[in-house]
């Protein structure tokens, strides 16, 4: 695989203040160093999390016995247990690797650490970079040291905010969804550092990989469709925060519990490429075979006209 880019850092200064119009209509990842993120950065020990009113909460957390959780073999079992009980397993040094990503009330209700943390939620200044009105989510995570989340893309933007522990992103831009050898929406891609990786994964030569170590205080902007994969380094805990970037709420799946469930229209098109698909089925096999080659030349000049009106716009916007 290429060598990894680095992130752009976006550096807030009086003259570039954090503000809504910072990220507004950006579609690559910006590393914002260190925030003023207020009390959360010196209070969130595991002490005080274990002393905390929230204590006794019980969380849903995933429990493996790989640091690299897998989401398509599904190496994680999901355990109930307080939220004391969580922060005291990640910080002993046991063969078992936890993972917490809060959720709501309930399995399908989104999360929103103001109303399922408040006592920890009002530590945290939340850095002003969407508009209130689009809010999705805000999620709590927090990860033994060397926990491994598998890569995925979510379809709404979000920042990932470190508070404690460091963590190393890596990110795939959606340009490349076509050589990430994708099983549904996840890649099936696992261990990234293999030593046959690229014999067995030969598509990887030509992705764009990008690399950032997050801080406490950083924060990271996720734009939607971008692949991460992210490994704590120590023990961590950072909040994400979800908002829907798009103008036009009916684009939004209502069912969506984390910020990833494909948009409406694209659910619908790929329904109906199903169909497409099934129907050229009962076609012998060398004429399926001819019309699905039929298909790809007709996406094909859908994506080199994309291309052209986005390198139109571009050289628009040098002169
Ligand atoms: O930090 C993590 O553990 C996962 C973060 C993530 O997937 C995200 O910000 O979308």
């Amino acid at each position: 695989m290429n060598a990894s880019l680095p992130v752009e850092t976006i550096n807030i200064t009086a003259t570039t203040p954090l503000s809504p119009s910072l990220l507004s209509g950006r579609r690559s990842p910006a590393l914002l160093p260190s925030l003023p993120l207020g009390p959360c950065l010196t209070t969130w020990t595991p002490d005080h999390l274990i002393a905390s009113s929230l204590s006794s909460k019980l969380v849903s957390v995933h429990s493996s016995s790989s640091p690299r959780l897998n989401f398509i073999s599904k190496n994680f079992t999901y355990e109930r247990i307080s939220f004391a009980q969580l922060v005291a397993n990640c910080c002993s040094s046991s063969n078992t690797f936890w993972y917490l990503r809060s959720l709501g009330d309930t399995s399908h209700s989104r999360s929103d650490l103001a109303t399922h943390f408040p006592s920890l939620a009002a530590e945290l200044d939340i850095p002003p970079l969407f508009s209130p009105e689009t809010f999705f989510s805000s999620v709590f995570r927090i990860s033994s040291p060397s926990l491994e989340l598998w890569t995925h893309y979510d379809t709404l933007d979000n920042v990932l905010i470190q508070v404690r522990g460091s963590k190393r992103v890596v990110l795939f831009p959606p340009r490349d969804a076509d050589k990430l050898y994708l099983v549904g929406d996840k890649t099936s891609v696992v261990d990234w550092e293999a030593d046959d990786l690229l014999e067995k994964y030969p598509k990887l030569r030509e992705v764009t990989k990008y690399e950032v170590i997050l801080q406490p205080g950083d924060v990271l902007f996720i734009p939607a469709l971008w692949f991460h994969s992210i490994t704590a380094i120590d023990f961590s805990i950072s909040v994400n925060l979800f908002w829907k970037n798009l103008d036009g709420e009916q684009f939004y799946d209502k069912k969506d519990t984390y910020g990833n469930r494909d948009l409406i229209p694209a659910q619908l098109a790929f329904k109906t490429f199903e169909k497409a698909t099934a129907q050229l089925k009962q076609l012998p096999p060398d004429y399926e075979d001819f019309y699905l080659r039929r298909m790809i030349i007709n996406i094909q000049k859908r994506l080199d006209t994309l291309k052209s009106e986005e390198d139109n716009q571009n050289s628009d916007d040098r002169e």
